[in-house]
């Protein structure tokens, strides 16, 4: 047993040697992994580490961010760019501006580009047009940096989304950020939840990698994570995140931030533990560069929301911070890896990572579809 000098619930060994030995965990061992603290949360980014060096070794995939489009035809409680917040001023970057923050990104030494917009209507409610303008900057992106590209645009047509892989966009990351329903509804004010979930599926089924996500903080607990899990794991997602909610202003969730990440530290640590073959975020979007090691600590294996400077890029749930002071880049991220004994991958171990996972993927629906 290992003794939690806080007095807090200790996890037996047997929890962690059984996660080790990827036996699947029961709900209530999960449960007192999501809820370890002092000491048993030590233990657990511990085993979390552990679970990360047996599939990944010391290495760490590194994520430019490009959010090239921050209008929006939603309104989610949560985010600065919802349609309503009318006093925000937004930008939508030319093809030219994207390549270039794109081809910046490469030079800096990340293994993949994350190219992210809101719903934005010039892209989504302009029939054919607006979705060939958005394949011709994928396709452009793919072109002038040969690297392996995340688009986030959001719920689109699937005919589109299947252009958008062709022309060479090889994940569909879009958040459901709760599987419970009625916290979505309270979040993703006025969308289908099925819609969202299906197009991953579709997103899976013609061979893009996906990645899914939480926001902890929204008023979701435990017992939603772990439902969280399971259907993370019908998904069969590739690359899996979790994100403290930080309130912004002159939103629905207006609000002080977040006490602390514990529990998003917690939700990485478990997500490894259960799926220790996939990719993880630490998000510098988070807690800028300060926050990197803790969530590296509990298991995660990719920074992610690297920006280049003076773009006029920016960010998603801290908009702005640490991006024109340069704080978000490569160079700001290898002294803490090395720090930590880590080191970030090659773009091939990155592409080897990317076949074993397609792997996966297509192994899981195979096992549905028998
Ligand atoms: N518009 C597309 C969409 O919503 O799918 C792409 C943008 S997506 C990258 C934005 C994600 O950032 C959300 O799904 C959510 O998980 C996260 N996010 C947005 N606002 C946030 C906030 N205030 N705090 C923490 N995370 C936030
Ligand atoms: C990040 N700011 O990685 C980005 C964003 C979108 N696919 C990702 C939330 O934190
Ligand atoms: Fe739009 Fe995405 Fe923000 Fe929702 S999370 S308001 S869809 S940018």
């Amino acid at each position: 047993m290992r003794i939690d000098n806080k007095n807090m619930e200790a996890i037996p060994d047997k929890v962690l040697d059984k996660a080790l030995a990827e036996q699947a965990l029961s709900a209530n061992e999960i449960l007192q992994l999501l809820t370890a603290e002092g000491a048993a949360a030590t233990a657990l980014f511990q085993a979390a580490r552990t679970a990360r060096s047996k599939y990944f070794a010391n290495k760490i995939a590194l994520y430019g961010f490009i959010y090239f489009s921050t209008h929006c035809r939603n309104d989610c409680a949560f985010c600065l760019y919802r349609r309503s917040n009318r006093g925000y001023g937004r930008y939508r970057k030319s093809g030219a501006e994207i390549v270039a923050a794109a081809k910046a990104l490469a030079a800096s030494g990340v293994h993949c580009l994350d190219l992210t917009m809101g719903e934005d209507p010039y892209f989504l409610d302009r029939g054919s047009e607006g979705l060939d303008e958005l394949t011709a900057i994928v396709g452009e992106v793919k072109g002038q940096t040969d690297l392996p590209l995340m688009i986030s645009p959001g719920v689109a047509p699937e005919q589109a989304l299947k252009a958008l892989h062709e022309a060479g966009a090889d994940w569909y990351a879009c958040y459901q950020e709760t599987h419970n329903r009625r916290l979505f509804a309270a979040l993703r004010l006025g969308q289908n939840y099925d819609r969202r979930w299906r197009l991953k599926q579709y997103a899976r089924s013609i061979g893009m990698l996906v990645e899914e996500g939480l926001l902890v903080g929204v008023g979701d607990e435990a017992a939603d994570a772990l439902q969280s899990l399971q259907a993370m794991g019908e998904l069969a997602a590739a690359q899996l995140r979790a994100m403290t909610f930080a309130p912004q202003a002159n939103t629905p969730m207006a609000g002080p931030p977040a006490a602390d990440c514990r529990r998003e530290l917690n939700l990485i640590a478990v997500m490894r533990l259960v799926f220790p073959w996939t990719l993880i975020p630490a998000s510098l979007d988070c807690q800028g560069v300060d926050g990197l090691k803790a969530r590296l600590s509990a298991g995660a294996n990719c920074v992610t929301s690297l920006i280049p400077p003076q773009s006029g890029l920016q960010g998603v749930s801290r908009a702005t911070a640490d991006i024109d002071e340069g704080r978000r880049d490569v160079a700001s991220v290898l002294p803490i890896l090395a720090e930590m004994g880590l080191r970030a991958a090659t773009v091939g171990e990155y592409r080897d990572w990317l076949t074993h996972l397609r792997g996966r993927q297509a192994a899981a629906k195979c096992k549905e579809a028998a």
